[in-house]
């Protein structure tokens, strides 16, 4: 493999318009946030990658403003200059830096691709060069659309049955307290055959667990993170009261806090965000605990621009991640993206992997631009970015 040199790290933060706002039982954000990285080397080769945030520490303790103090002041600095193998080796060169996950899985992401070009393969082939053998991609991802919480049952019903009739085989809505039995019968009710999950943010307790088991009746393929989002242990108290399998979201970081989960029996599916546990290096060593040990694994979404869809786009390719990932098309999100070509869905609830090398979408400079531009004007901290 071709060793890369990084001769310097950009940063632009930008704020788009989304298509559909996303209710979660933490609240909606008016626009789209993310750190966009881009890093080039040496010999003039561009790679991308996205550190998805929010404004608010809302999902995990994070924010767009906490991400950019530790990438610019502290990351960075301990990758310019550096001769790179593979981007495995960054975990290592970046590891006085702790916690911040998704600030360290953005700067990682845009070597993965900076390599994955240096050496003319497309992401999901660079990953599984990475794996054992018998990891070779598919050519798509099977895919699935997640569905904020709505004013109305009406509106909730009509937005999933657009989402059918454009082809997603897998809906997951957004649940919170007073927005979930009911929920779930009515949708029950009328789409009886479908494949649901539902979502609930850690906005429920375990003295919850009652009416968490009431879910049962509607066959459900998962629930997402029922209990606190730092919590394992308590998850664990919980999945032996339902039947309906526990998928753990927020509260794993790392493939160690997997490994206690499964040992504990506090989930049995775990939805895999890249940027979550820390970059794509620390998902390599998910992915194969799973595949060790027959979890079933799907990759999770951030609202994504092309950018960093792309690269979960590859990552959900390879063999072992087995259910549907939140992964959507590019018009489910942003009109226009800031990459093309958009992501369309194909039959089987599926999308297809782009041709070219790295993330294999290109980066539309003007509009990167326009998000730029739109951050400084929607945000209140805009000033503190230069
Ligand atoms: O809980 O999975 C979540 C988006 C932002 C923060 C948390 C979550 C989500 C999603 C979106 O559900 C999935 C997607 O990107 O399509
Ligand atoms: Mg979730």
């Amino acid at each position: 493999m071709k060793p890369v040199t990084i001769k310097e790290i950009k940063l632009h933060i930008v704020a788009l318009p989304l298509v559909e706002l996303l209710k979660t039982s933490f609240g909606a954000e008016p626009f789209k946030t993310a750190i966009i990285i881009e890093a080039v080397s040496e010999n003039g080769l561009t790679g991308w990658g996205e550190t998805a945030l929010k404004t608010k520490p809302s999902y995990g303790s994070e924010t767009v403003l906490t991400a950019l103090h530790i990438t610019r002041d502290f990351l960075i600095p301990k990758l310019l200059g550096q001769t790179l193998h593979s981007p495995t080796e960054v975990p290592a060169l970046v590891k006085t830096v702790r916690g911040n996950h998704h600030a360290r899985a953005g700067v990682e992401a845009a070597l993965w691709d900076l390599l994955a070009k240096a050496n003319g393969m497309r992401l999901a082939d660079y990953f599984a060069a990475h794996l054992p053998a018998g990891n070779t991609p598919r050519e798509s991802a099977v895919v699935g659309v997640s569905i904020g919480i709505q004013d109305s049952l009406d509106e909730q019903m009509a937005l999933i049955q657009k989402r059918l009739d454009e082809g997603y085989g897998r809906i997951k809505l957004k649940i919170e307290p007073g927005w979930d039995f009911e929920l779930a019968r009515a949708v029950r009710a009328r789409f009886p055959d479908i494949t649901l999950m539902l979502d609930a943010n850690s906005a429920y307790t375990l003295d919850d667990a009652d009416h968490l088991k009431q879910l049962d009746q509607f066959d459900l393929l998962m629930i997402e993170q029922p209990l606190a989002y730092d919590d394992i242990y308590e998850h664990s108290l919980l999945q032996p009261q339902l039947n309906t399998p526990i998928c753990l979201d927020e509260s794993i970081y790392s493939a160690q806090d997997w490994q206690i989960a499964m040992r504990l029996g506090a989930g049995r599916i775990l939805n895999l965000k890249p940027t979550r546990v820390g970059g794509y290096t620390e998902s390599l060593k998910t992915y194969r605990l799973c595949q060790e040990s027959g979890t079933p694994l799907w990759i999770g979404g951030m609202l994504e621009t092309g950018i960093g869809r792309a690269a979960n786009l590859a990552f959900a390719a390879l063999p072992a991640v087995n259910l549907p990932s939140d992964i959507s098309a590019t018009n489910r999100y942003f009109d226009p993206d800031i990459t093309e070509p958009p992501f369309e869905l194909a039959p089987g609830s599926s999308i297809r992997l782009p041709e070219g090398p790295g993330i294999g979408v290109d980066v539309q400079r003007e509009r990167l631009a326009e998000g730029e531009a739109r951050w400084r004007e929607s945000n209140p901290f805009a000033p503190l970015w230069g």
